[in-house]
């Protein structure tokens, strides 16, 4: 006809029937609702030591610690603290201890250099650092932050213990506005620029743990007598959202590993039954290569979890082989998405079957949508276009940033994803590319613009762009394209250093092309396809 039809938009559910999710609680009472059924079952187990905690034990210690941060340090409702923290107990009871008091927090990578650490915690508002004595020289010079310390002898701190010491049974509740409120605030780029705050609230949290772990069929299916191991960092969404709380709410127990070491891992595996291994590519990476996994009894392992970057069907397939007993799977997640968008259907409690290189169907209680770039009009099944979300669990938005905000949640409340996928007939959801400049080096973030920025701030570079290039272990590892400043003869090695000094280990740059100019759109967007391009043909 000649009249255009209003165009009706696809949109993907979940193949689970949608659940009730508890609209009501905070993040904490959310995840230990059943504490009465499971108080003397392990909790968290420190893998280094065998030391274990019960639920009891982190129930009442993370009171302690609310009641330690309120009393010593001053935390408030709508204060924010920053975990400084690798993988341990005292991780998660700070991290439970924040929302009981109804304050933020805020995680980053301890190996992140101090001007790092300090954009975060002033970007943030922490008030309070905690961390280890071997980090504690990077956080001194932060004005207005108080900062405590795990362990023993960090010489102008609080102590963690002290905290834990201070009685909480008077502990006040705090007045939660769950819908409002935030608990968590990682820092991701995003579709664009610099690394931001992102806003979670305690029933968008909530709402993902739900949709992952609750109902009568759940689609990640956890259960009391599972043991998890907990490698994947605390700070990174991933295992913040899909170990630790997940395994809290189903009454797992956690093996907590500081570090990852294949044959330590192993040797975890065994001594601990563990049953669930949620890791990431150079993890999966380092399994397939090596002997040693014959020589150990990995039975007890029945599920192998894969996220936060993509893992081709050839590694899955070897994989699978070496660890027959276990069903192989992936989740996909993104921080501002709450952070998970779909998740394997042969991880549920009533598994259908799944293909090599899916990433998963999107959850319950969730619409998904497969957009042309160009038009915003929605594609149909098999078509690849970007990927966005809607729900009550994907972010609030970006802290002070209403801006960006806007350019990633739509007005109709689509949060878009800038990854490029589509979904199969059968519902199953496959990332084939990246819209957006984000890079994913072992799947930690790499914003690019803050490479850039760092670059052009030298006075012997005129110009620069920072792009991925495809590693097999790596997943992608960034590297940038410079236009020297008249009479520069900077080399490349003096560039890597100067970015190196200033960096997290993640965003090193491991290559740099010189060249005249950086090719951009009229708009001076750089064209980072047509770099990507480049470097594919060389
Ligand atoms: N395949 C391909 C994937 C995949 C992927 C993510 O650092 P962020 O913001 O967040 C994450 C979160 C991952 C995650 C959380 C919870 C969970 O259960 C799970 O699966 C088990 C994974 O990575 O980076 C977001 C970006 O990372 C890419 C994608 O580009 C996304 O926008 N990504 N998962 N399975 N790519």
């Amino acid at each position: 006809s000649l009249t255009a039809e209003p165009q009706a938009e696809t949109v993907f559910r979940s193949t689970l029937p949608d659940i009730a999710i508890p609209d009501h609680l905070p993040l904490h009472d959310y995840v230990f609702e059943r504490l009465a059924d499971r108080r003397d079952r392990a909790c968290l187990i420190d893998g280094a030591t065998g030391e274990t905690l019960t639920f009891g034990d982190v129930d009442r210690l993370s009171r302690r610690v609310a009641a330690g941060l309120r009393a010593s340090l001053g935390v408030r409702p709508g204060g924010t603290v920053m975990l400084l923290l690798p993988n341990s107990v005292e991780f998660a009871l700070a991290f439970l201890a924040c929302s009981r008091l109804g304050a933020a927090t805020t995680t980053a990578n301890p190996l992140h250099t101090p001007p790092e650490i300090a954009k975060q915690a002033a970007a943030s508002g922490a008030t309070v650092v905690v961390t280890e004595p071997a980090f504690v020289a990077k956080v001194r010079g932060l004005s207005g932050v108080a900062v405590v310390a795990t362990g023993e002898g960090a010489e102008g701190c609080v102590s963690f213990s002290d905290l834990a010491a201070v009685d909480g049974s008077a502990l006040p509740e705090a007045a939660i506005d769950v819908a409002n409120d935030v608990v968590a605030l990682p820092y991701s780029s995003g579709t664009t620029g610099l690394p931001k705050g992102v806003m979670l609230s305690h029933r968008g949290l909530v709402t993902s743990v739900a949709q992952v772990v609750d109902g009568d069929n759940p689609n990640l299916h956890l259960r009391e007598d599972d043991v998890v191991l907990c490698v994947l960092p605390m700070f990174h969404v991933y295992a913040l959202h899909s170990i630790l709380l997940c395994g809290m709410r189903a009454g797992a127990a956690l093996v907590i590993m500081k570090r990852f070491d294949t044959v330590r891992m192993f040797e975890l595996v065994e001594r601990h039954g563990i049953t669930i291994v949620p890791l990431v590519l150079p993890i999966a990476v380092e399994i397939a290569k090596t002997d040693a996994i014959d020589r150990h009894d990995l039975s007890s392992v029945r599920m192998v979890i894969s996220g936060a970057a993509p893992m081709g069907k050839e590694l899955q397939d070897i994989l699978r082989a070496k660890l027959p007993r276990a069903v192989l799977g992936q989740g996909y997640g993104m921080t501002e998405a709450g952070p998970v968008l779909s998740m394997c259907m042969a991880f549920a409690k009533e598994p259908s079957p799944v293909k090599s290189g899916a990433c998963g169907t999107v959850v319950r209680n969730a619409e998904l949508k497969i957009i042309d770039p160009e038009t915003g009009l929605s594609l149909h099944r098999n078509q690849p276009g970007e990927i966005c979300i809607r729900g009550e669990q994907i972010m609030k938005g970006y802290l002070n940033n209403p801006e960006a905000t806007a350019k990633t949640i739509d007005a109709e409340g689509w949060l878009h994803t800038g990854d490029i996928g589509y979904v199969d007939d059968d519902d199953e959801i496959f990332i084939v590319d990246r819209l957006k400049e984000l890079i994913k080096y072992k799947g930690f973030q790499v914003a690019p613009a803050e490479l850039e920025a760092m670059l052009i701030a030298h006075p012997g570079i005129a110009d620069a762009a920072v792009v991925p290039i495809k590693d097999d272990s790596c997943g992608e590892i960034p590297v940038a394209f410079v236009v020297r400043s008249d009479g520069s003869e900077i080399t490349e090695d003096e560039i890597k250093q100067y970015v190196a000094k200033q960096v997290v280990f993640y965003k090193r740059l491991h290559k740099i092309f010189f060249v005249e100019t950086i090719p951009k759109a009229p708009s001076g967007k750089i064209l980072r396809k047509d770099l990507r391009a480049k470097l594919a043909a060389c």
